[in-house]
């Protein structure tokens, strides 16, 4: 069995060594054009050109959660796409939406620079019933977050494709609920894939939506820039119709060192890194799959082509 390791904005080494451990019955290099035809590759954004020129590959292996950057290639009918499965992904979302979301409520932002000026001032405590929590996508990290900030006592709210029941939650489903699923949240969490559905969906005419309509809707988004329309993103909040933003993923990554969003006082920007793949777990997943494709047993996390996630 041949694996071809091509990795993107990635040290690819470090993932051909722990592959060769993993799985020591395969043959397992780093691919460069004219390579031999391989059987599986594990890649993170490939160009086209390695598909083109791999084009026996039964499996395809996404280090990533997130498969949009597969999915706008031209793939052969037959391949089985397979995203990470969590691997250590989901404690870090939640981790981090938890963060943004507390920071924010509690006005951790005012408590800081009040200290920096030596200033012993309180806020009025705010209350969590008026914070009620909306994750939109309620799969592997957006499940795991939304449970995870559900045990602070926030109302959450959940919107996913298919209508799903999660404990803790009030949940919708569908464009049909999808406003009431807005108008219901204060704090919107993004954890959608990019599809054709989706793209653009953090829009003026949406995140207006937020609390009811009212002033005071809070943004943390950190599924995918193309989620946002990010010419609508400053106006709402210079209006204070939105009264922040966590963003962690852009259109542009890296974000240009001229774009708005940097210096924007009410936007808190993270450089794509809420969640960061975890190698060692990773590898010990995608080797278990290999291993169970190729005995023909059923494998988790391949991806709907049709659906695009
Ligand atoms: P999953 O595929 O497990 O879950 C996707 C969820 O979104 C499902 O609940 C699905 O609904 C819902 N959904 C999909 N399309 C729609 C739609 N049109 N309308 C309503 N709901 C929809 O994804 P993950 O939870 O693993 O990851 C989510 C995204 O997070 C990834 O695609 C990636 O872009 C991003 N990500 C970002 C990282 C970072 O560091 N910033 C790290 C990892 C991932 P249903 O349940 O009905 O299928
Ligand atoms: C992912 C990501 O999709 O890192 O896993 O964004």
């Amino acid at each position: 069995m041949l694996i071809t390791v091509c990795l993107s904005q990635t040290r690819t080494e470090p993932w051909v060594e722990g592959l060769r451990a993993a799985l020591p019955e395969a043959d397992v290099d780093a691919w460069e054009p004219g390579a031999p035809q391989a059987d599986h590759a594990v890649v993170w954004a490939p160009p086209q050109a390695f598909i083109d020129e791999q084009a026996n590959l039964r499996g395809l292996f996404n280090i990533g959660a997130g498969v949009d950057a597969l999915l706008k290639l031209a793939l052969p009918p037959a391949i089985r796409v397979v995203r990470l499965d969590d691997a250590g992904m989901s404690v870090q979302m939640a981790e981090y939406v938890c963060h943004a979301l507390i920071r924010h409520f509690r006005e951790f932002d005012f408590y800081e620079a009040e200290a920096r000026e030596g200033r012993w001032a309180f806020r009025k405590p705010r209350e969590r019933e008026d914070f009620a929590v909306g994750v939109m996508g309620l799969g592997v990290l957006g499940e795991r977050v939304a449970r995870a900030v559900a045990q602070f006592e926030f109302p959450v709210n959940g919107w996913s494709r298919s209508p799903r029941a999660v404990e803790g939650l009030r949940c919708y489903a569908g464009e049909d609920e999808f406003d009431a699923f807005l108008s219901a949240s204060r704090v919107l969490v993004n954890l959608l894939p990019l599809t054709e559905s989706t793209r653009g969906i953090l829009d003026r005419r949406n995140l207006s939506q937020l609390n009811r309509g009212e002033p005071g809707g809070y943004l943390i988004n950190v599924a995918r820039g193309a989620h946002l329309a990010e010419a609508d993103l400053i106006p709402l909040l210079d209006s204070g119709q939105l009264a922040g933003a966590t963003l962690d993923v852009f259109e542009v990554e890296p974000l240009p060192p001229d774009h708005p969003f940097w210096r924007h006082p009410k936007i808190t920007v993270t450089p794509h890194g809420s969640a960061r793949t975890m190698r060692e777990a990773s590898i010990a997943q995608i080797a278990g799959k290999i291993r169970a494709m190729e005995r023909g047993e059923p494998v988790a996390g391949v991806v709907d082509l049709l659906r695009g996630y």
